[in-house]
């Protein structure tokens, strides 16, 4: 757990959830564990989807991957519990929160990466990369778009949620905060789907270029370089008009949307 964890990582997802709580005016100190148990799913998740039944990856963080070091059954272990470990976490007594707040609060992150949220945007991808005989309504570039909405966006977009439920922010607010996730979420798998092809694993900190080795449905696969970059500006200009309209006196969303689109690892 702890060699995941502490392998480094960009840490947006706490980085998103501290801005949000922050930008609602909340004192951050006492509900920091809350907010950063998202980087324990998140390491979870990263554990697990490199694992060899499913990305069978063997760099991570630029590091080996937890598999390669610890085997498989305790790669597997170690992110149930680091899943298990974050979910006490968000339980803790959280000062000067409406226990209320903090039960719908980890309700949502529940929500996020259950079987309809980041799981059920794995399943997806899965299917997709087999090229699944499942009958489906929806063109490629939608699929691709579920699966991007879901297995990433769902939880950069509950970070937010969860820094705004637990900073006290209003249903107004919470609003603006969840449009602001859904946009940078689905902006962040773009990003990171171009960054598979044009950078290097030295770069990354993992594999690169596995998606198109893996015939994975992914933006520049389908639409281009070029048109995988046009279709970022409309979602920055969502995250930038939402992050202002949240307004506050210590309100970083705008400038890490703007970081969020232009990294490069
Ligand atoms: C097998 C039970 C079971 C669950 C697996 C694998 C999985 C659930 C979900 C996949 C979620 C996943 C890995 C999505 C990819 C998201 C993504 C772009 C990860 C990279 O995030 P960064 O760039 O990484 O924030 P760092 O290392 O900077 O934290």
């Amino acid at each position: 757990m702890r060699y995941s964890v502490l392998a480094g990582g960009k840490r947006m997802r706490p980085i998103l959830a501290i801005a949000a709580a922050e930008a609602c005016g909340a004192e951050v100190e006492p509900i920091l564990p809350h907010l950063c148990s998202l980087e324990l799913i998140h390491t979870y998740s990263l554990i697990h989807d490199d694992l060899p039944a499913l990305d069978n990856d063997d760099l991570r963080r630029g590091r080996k991957t937890s598999h390669i070091v610890f085997g498989e059954a305790l790669a597997i272990l170690a992110g149930d519990a680091l899943l298990t470990e974050a979910f006490s976490w968000l339980s803790f007594p959280a000062p000067g929160v409406d226990p209320a707040r903090q039960l719908r609060a980890v309700a949502a992150v529940a929500a996020a990466i259950d079987s309809r949220g980041m799981i059920g945007g794995q399943v997806a991808d899965i299917e997709a990369e087999g090229g699944s005989d499942r009958e489906s309504d929806l063109t490629p570039v939608e699929t691709l778009e579920f699966i991007h909405r879901n297995k990433t966006g769902r939880l950069l977009e509950v970070s937010v949620v969860l820094g705004g439920l637990l900073g006290g922010a209003g249903e107004e607010a919470l609003s603006h905060l969840r449009s602001y996730g859904e946009a940078v979420g689905l902006a962040f798998q773009i990003v990171d789907d171009l960054l598979d092809v044009e950078q290097t694993a030295e770069t990354l900190g993992k594999t690169a270029g596995k998606d198109l080795e893996s015939g994975k449905l992914t933006y520049p696969a389908l639409l281009g370089i070029e048109e995988s970059r046009r279709r970022l500006v409309p979602l920055v200009e969502v995250a930038l008009d939402r992050a202002a309209r949240l307004g506050g006196r210590s309100n970083f969303l705008g400038p890490i949307a703007r970081y969020l689109c232009e990294r490069i690892s």
